[in-house]
């Protein structure tokens, strides 16, 4: 029985942890923000798939990135009054380096980023994420 077991197991291995391993460069992003840009920024993911985004902040101010509803219009100033635009959103602090979980929309396309602290839109930090 111990025996039998210990196949199974060895056949899960075999047979699925490739296939895990595989997928994960496929769901993984990084990014780097800087008083006032996000490098890159342009990425592109799968739809519906988890996806771990790792962000990290070389600037001096708190960023954040903020992913939006598809076909969202962005309107200056982007504040509290924004937020049932968002779809998810993840902040860093100075310096550090995060890595946060998000679900990729179900529908493909394109969706916009932005960083939602007070003018840092109006000072560049905008960017596309595309889902396929
Ligand atoms: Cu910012």
């Amino acid at each position: 029985m111990i025996r039998r077991s210990l196949f199974v197991v060895f056949m899960w291995t075999i047979l699925f942890l490739p296939v895990a391993y595989g997928e994960n460069p496929n769901n993984s992003i990084s990014v780097t923000a800087t008083d006032f840009h996000f490098t890159p920024n342009t990425w592109t993911i799968a739809s519906g798939q988890a996806i771990a985004l790792s962000f990290t902040n070389n600037g001096v101010q708190e960023h954040e990135w903020v992913l939006l509803k598809q076909g969202t219009e962005v309107t200056l100033p982007f504040n509290d009054d924004d937020e049932e635009k968002v779809l998810w959103e993840m902040e860093t602090g100075p310096g550090a380096t995060k890595v946060g979980i998000f679900s990729a929309p179900p529908q493909s396309g394109t969706y916009t980023i932005v960083c939602g602290k007070p003018r840092h839109i109006e000072r560049g930090m905008t960017a596309t994420l595309i889902v396929r």
